[in-house]
């Protein structure tokens, strides 16, 4: 499962937009450091496609799509030299796919803190860099030792030196020039900074009218990194709130709000893409399930999603996409009309495909 780990200050509603994801757990609290160990928790990602195919299949069971998040502490500035709760609890999110910062704008007396986001963004960044620099900086020389014995390894040492360079000037990797090869070769040593980034501008309830107003200058200070960085700014408090309520009250409070779906669906979705994600579907009448692929797989290694067998003995597809799927109303009528297309082992599946596989082991 891919898996987000949120960075920001200390009060800048990294928790609170947990349990708006993750449905609670987390203790979300007007003081600093709030949180010490990470919370981990899972939010199921919203499909309105596999809604209506499990509708027309009246499948028994749905089980979508689902993503992890990981919460922890805030950092502040000197965290790399041990100031709030220092730097070491960010090894709760090494490993994760992607990281999503949290960054204040919401005006809030009874709630410390600078509101300037761009203030969040720079304090953020640079202890994220510094903290790379450290990881960096602790095993290159090594690394640079090793060439002589392994030529080999030249190649890593020069992703190292390029990481250095613009990780020492404070700027996270995400947002550098860093090829892509270097980034490639990089990926083993979990830095926090190699990995994209989503930035939630976290906006006051007050201020829905000016919300792209107050992250331009957060989208303006990415600019020219936008493959790697997503820009969303939303009212978690709002969204937290709503997504306690029941559905149907949860749409009204929403609706009220001019807020539409609300920014979780979006939250979620944009995580999702910015790690290139895509959903194929089965359906059938025991269960429609949502499956997740990296864009440009072919047919068996989607096929290896669902099961290993699957991938080791894959023979063909069947393959429709949902919409025309739905449009005939069922698996059978596809098939009689001659709408299910056969697919081979270099098919690449498309985002909506729904799949039923044919193996042999
Ligand atoms: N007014 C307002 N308050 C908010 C908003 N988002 C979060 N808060 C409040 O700000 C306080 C801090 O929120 P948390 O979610 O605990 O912040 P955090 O980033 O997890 O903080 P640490 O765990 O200390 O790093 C809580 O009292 C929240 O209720 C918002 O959009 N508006
Ligand atoms: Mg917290």
């Amino acid at each position: 499962m891919e898996r987000f780990g949120f960075v920001g200050l200390p009060n800048a509603g990294k928790s609170s937009l947990y349990n708006a994801l993750a449905g609670g757990g987390a203790l979300a609290a007007p003081y600093a450091f709030a949180t010490t160990d990470p919370n981990v928790g899972v939010a199921k990602v919203p499909d309105r496609r596999l809604d209506a195919l499990a509708e027309m299949s009246a499948s028994k069971k749905v089980v979508p799509a689902s993503v992890q998040f990981v919460d922890i502490g805030g950092l502040v500035e000197g965290a790399s030299k041990g100031e709030g709760l220092g730097n070491r609890f960010l090894a709760g999110i090494r490993e994760v796919d992607a990281i999503v910062l949290v960054l204040r704008a919401f005006p809030d007396p009874d709630v410390v803190g600078p509101t300037d986001p761009l203030e969040h963004l720079a304090i953020v960044e640079t202890e994220l860099a510094l903290a790379d620099l450290e990881s960096v900086e602790s095993k290159i020389e090594r690394r640079r030792k090793a060439t002589k014995l392994d030529r080999s390894v030249i190649p890593e040492v020069d992703a190292l030196d390029a990481a250095m360079a613009a990780l020492s000037e404070g700027t996270p990797l995400y947002r550098s020039t860093l090829s892509d090869e270097h980034r490639e070769i990089l990926r083993p040593w979990f830095l926090l900074t190699n990995k994209p980034a989503l930035v939630v501008v976290n906006i006051g309830d007050d201020q829905l009218g000016d919300a792209d107003l107050l992250a331009a200058p957060v989208v303006e200070a990415f600019a020219g990194t936008d493959s790697l960085v997503e820009v969303l700014p939303m009212c978690v408090q709002l969204e937290a709130e709503a997504a306690q309520l029941p559905a149907d009250d949860r749409a009204e409070m929403l609706a009220e709000l001019g807020l539409g779906e609300g920014a979780l669906p979006r939250v979620i979705v944009a995580a999702r893409h910015l790690l290139g994600l895509r959903t194929f579907l089965t359906t059938g009448e025991d269960e429609s399930r949502a499956w997740t692929f990296r864009a440009g797989a072919k047919a068996p290694e989607c096929a290896g999603v669902i099961h290993g067998d699957f991938q080791r003995g894959f023979i063909k597809a069947e393959c429709i996409h949902w919409d025309e799927l739905l449009e005939l109303g069922s698996w059978n009528k596809a098939k009689e009309v001659g709408k299910l297309r056969i697919e081979g082992k270099d098919y690449e599946v498309a985002d909506g495909d729904v799949l039923e596989f044919r193996f042999n082991v």
